[in-house]
């Protein structure tokens, strides 16, 4: 289908549901930079103003936070020196103020006991705290080594505690940013450019012609600069390209909107390199320099025609022709976007090779308008002994996978379940940042290897889901109330940024530079934690890197320049790419010699049987995953996810929007609490849709407690990438029940 192109920030009539959706999406993000200006003009003559980078998503927006006389945080703005943000936030980072403010946080250590017969928590001191996990580490570091004690955690403590842990020698340790999110893309490229995507991704945007998008939902998606970037290359007159079955915020800014049947993307890939190639109107010259293998990527791709595609994909052969031809047209300031949360149908990898070889195709690696080659700053290490060996850590537990290329936390949390072949026996279990019951799918294998683990700690803001599991749980301070790591940021330029307090820990909360000192001195290994404050590590460090603590308080952020030589290809000597054959490997003999395809190949994947339809979700731009749910400022903009349902199906169904409905799913698992239908064209009658995040059980969160439906809890079946264990989550089918399922059971 193509759309009329319109304005990013103006978005015209779609049905009443869906302008309310994304209008207060886009508008927020505008009309944020006027409120700012306002802001800035009056907080700058009252308020005191500390250097952060924002720690509502991973994009760590460099930022201000302003407090007035009594301390109160008044207000967070982007500074306007940062790449990440140039001086704007989003409205979550803006409403990162909600994190501190929530009454709802964690306020004291607690501790797991049981009170006439019943398991609960109780409040204890730090010290009782920590002491109890000092010495139960020590206890299964005795018995079964240090590798047996397990990390999973996901932002900023993580750095803190995989210190900890590397210190007393464990590496076994794992985030969701790998195999729940970006692993499968990482490789994909990393196997045809010898480079890793990273974040944020080196895509230049702000100066694209065509920018295509595979899923890639960059609107909802809330990414700073992606979403500013996009914007100006649509008023610069860019060619916007929509692949997805729904009908995204980015579809609705499109040219082009092609909806494709799920699970068929890379059949649609396939058929862009045949008319590429067929019509010659691919980047010969690229190729033939820089690329290996495109004699075999001609024949392998020959009958894969737009006709036999739109058999496939549902795509009309001319619209794939036409946007093919659009591409090259743009060529080479045109960006298959790599996406991030990629792991969707286990064949995740290939699907990222497939992207990578269009991107080739169209020499756009390296190129204007196409990726850069970006540049980061090293920040030096504090003086510490070096780390002890272990035995054994993520890698052999991924081992089956042969090109993990970080920790898979499905595959670590499994260790915890004893079993004769289990050589990797997992004991005990750190949970730092990480709302695990909602970013792994899988619930019984969860639930199964906590059941099993000796011993567990939670270290979070909020009593999410997770901490209902733990055995300590203790209360970090927010990112507003601790210093952190330094941001080294990968970008056209290398920048740094910094994170200071500008109020002290609420409650009786703490940061995790702390908590992981306290640990490791009781362990043992103080020898590793040479600070009495994080602050010393950090003026250290600035002070190696030609600045200081003082300059960086007052201006945040530090742009520094380039190295390492152009942003984009020299093409008038020869290039080496950090590929095996220093070629961009079209072919990849890698994966051939590992027993894979060494070409993306499309495959069926399962489809819904009769009744039901594909659980399909994705972002809502005022909310990041569960961590935001109960945000007292967020929270009132979106406080329940929907379900959004096709008018066909609706009528089949006699649904209505606002009617409550439950879901089951094709293993009769059955969701714990209700959502409101949402009637729209934007879905395909095939799917259902919902935002990430929401449907939370812990009765603590009085915000967010029994709104809407977790997504996660439905997600049963998991295609796992066998290239490197990401955990395809979108082959989830389910059935809508109108009548309440518990009614006679108590939640
Ligand atoms: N079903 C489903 N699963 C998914 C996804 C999906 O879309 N659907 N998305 C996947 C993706 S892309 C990702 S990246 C992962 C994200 O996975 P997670 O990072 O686990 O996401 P959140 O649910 O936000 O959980 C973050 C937890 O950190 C806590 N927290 C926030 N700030 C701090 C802090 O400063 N200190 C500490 N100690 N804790 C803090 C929050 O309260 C929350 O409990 O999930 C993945 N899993
Ligand atoms: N506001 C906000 N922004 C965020 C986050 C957040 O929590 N909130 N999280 C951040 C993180 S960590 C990540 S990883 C990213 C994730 O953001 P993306 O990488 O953009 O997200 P995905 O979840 O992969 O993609 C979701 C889109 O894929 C479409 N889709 C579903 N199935 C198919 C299919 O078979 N084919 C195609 N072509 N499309 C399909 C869905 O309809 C939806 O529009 O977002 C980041 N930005
Ligand atoms: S994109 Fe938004 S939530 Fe993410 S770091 Fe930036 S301001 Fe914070
Ligand atoms: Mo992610």
């Amino acid at each position: 289908m193509t759309t009329s192109r319109r304005k990013f920030i103006k978005i015209s009539a779609l049905g009443l549901g869906g302008v309310a959706a994304t209008t207060t999406a886009l508008n927020m993000f505008g009309a944020s930079s006027y409120i700012d200006e306002l802001v800035k003009e009056n907080v700058a003559k009252t308020f005191k103003r500390t250097a952060t980078y924002c720690e509502v998503c991973f994009w760590k927006c460099a930022a201000w936070t302003y407090t007035d006389e009594e301390g109160a945080v008044k207000k967070i703005i982007g500074n306007e020196n940062d790449p990440h943000c140039y001086g704007r936030l989003c409205p979550r980072g803006t409403g990162g103020v909600g994190m501190y403010n929530d009454e709802d946080r964690l306020k004291t250590p607690l501790i797991r006991t049981t009170v006439n017969g019943e398991q609960t928590f109780r409040e204890a001191s730090w010290d009782e705290a920590l002491d109890l996990i000092a010495a139960k580490f020590k206890g299964i570091k005795e018995e079964f080594g240090a590798e047996s004690l397990a990390l999973i955690k996901h932002g900023a403590p993580g750095k803190h505690l995989e210190h900890l842990y590397q210190a007393f020698g464990s590496d076994t340790i794992a985030e969701p940013a790998y195999a729940q999110c970006r692993g499968p893309r990482e490789t994909g490229f990393n196997l045809t450019f010898g480079s890793w995507i990273g974040s944020p991704e080196p895509t230049d945007i702000r100066d694209t012609k065509c920018l295509v998008l595979i899923g890639s939902h960059i609107g909802e998606n809330m990414h700073n600069s992606q979403v500013q970037e996009m914007s100006d290359a649509i008023d610069n007159g860019a060619t916007i390209i929509t692949v997805d079955p729904r009908f995204s915020t980015a579809a609705s800014k499109s040219k082009y909107w092609l909806a494709i049947k799920p699970a068929t993307d890379i059949a649609l890939m396939l058929s862009w390199m045949n008319v590429l190639i067929n019509e010659n109107i691919y980047d010969k010259e690229y190729i033939e320099k820089y690329a290996t293998g495109f004699n075999e990527l001609k024949d392998h791709v020959s009958t894969f025609t737009p006709e036999w595609a739109y058999g496939i994909t549902g795509i009309k052969p001319e619209e794939i022709r036409k946007t093919a031809r659009e591409m090259a047209d743009a060529s080479p300031a045109v960006i298959i976007h790599p996406g991030r949360h990629v792991v969707w149908y286990g064949d995740d990898s290939q699907r990222a090779r497939a992207m990578a070889i269009l991107n080739a195709l169209l020499g756009s690696w390296g190129r204007r308008g196409g990726f850069y080659f970006k540049e980061s700053i090293k920040v030096p290490e504090f003086p510490a002994p070096e780390y002890p060996h272990p035995k054994w850590g993520w890698k052999e537990i991924g081992a089956k996978y042969p090109l993990a290329q970080m920790g898979i936390t499905t595959e670590v949390i499994k260790c915890a379940i004893p079993s004769e072949d289990n050589k990797y026996p997992v004991k005990a279990l750190m949970v730092a940042g990480t709302n695990i019951t909602k970013s792994i799918p899988n619930k019984k294998l969860l639930e199964e290897a906590i059941e099993a683990l000796d011993f567990m700690v939670v270290i979070d803001t909020m009593p999410m889901d997770v901490t209902g599991y733990a055995d300590v749980v203790l209360p970090e301070c927010t990112y507003l109330e601790r210093y952190d790591e330094i941001r080294s940021a990968t970008n056209r330029e290398p920048s740094i940024a910094i994170r200071i307090p500008a109020v002290a820990p609420k409650y009786d909360s703490k940061p995790s530079w702390w908590i992981a000192k306290e640990i490791g001195e009781r362990m043992g290994v103080g020898e590793y934690f040479n600070y009495t404050d994080y602050k010393e590590v950090i003026e250290w460090q600035l002070g190696q890197m030609g600045t200081s603590l003082e300059e960086m308080e007052k201006i945040g952020v530090k742009n520094f320049p380039r190295k390492s030589g152009s942003m984009y290809l020299n093409e008038t000597g020869p290039h080496e790419f950090p590929t095996h054959s220093g070629k961009i490997e079209l072919y990849s003999n890698e994966l051939k010699n590992l027993g894979f395809d060494p070409l993306p190949n499309y495959t069926k994947h399962p489809e819904p049987q009769q009744g039901f339809y594909r659980l399909n979700y994705g972002r809502a731009p005022m909310h990041t995953f569960s961590r935001t749910a109960n945000n007292p400022n967020l929270n009132d903009l979106k406080s329940e996810n929907n379900l959004w349902v096709n008018p066909k199906v609706s009528r089949i169904l006699g649904l209505k929007t606002g009617q409550e409905v439950w879901l089951k799913n094709q293993d009769d698992i059955i969701s714990t609490f209700s959502i409101k239908v949402r009637v729209t064209e934007r879905v395909r009658w095939d799917s259902v849709y919902m935002v990430h995040g929401f449907g939370h059980q812990e009765k603590k969160l009085s915000r967010a407690y029994g709104k809407g439906i977790n997504d996660t809890e439905l997600i049963s079946s998991v295609a796992i990438d066998p290239i490197m264990g990401g955990t395809g989550m979108r082959g989830n089918f389910v059935t809508i029940l109108t009548e309440n399922p518990h009614k006679n059971t108590e939640i």
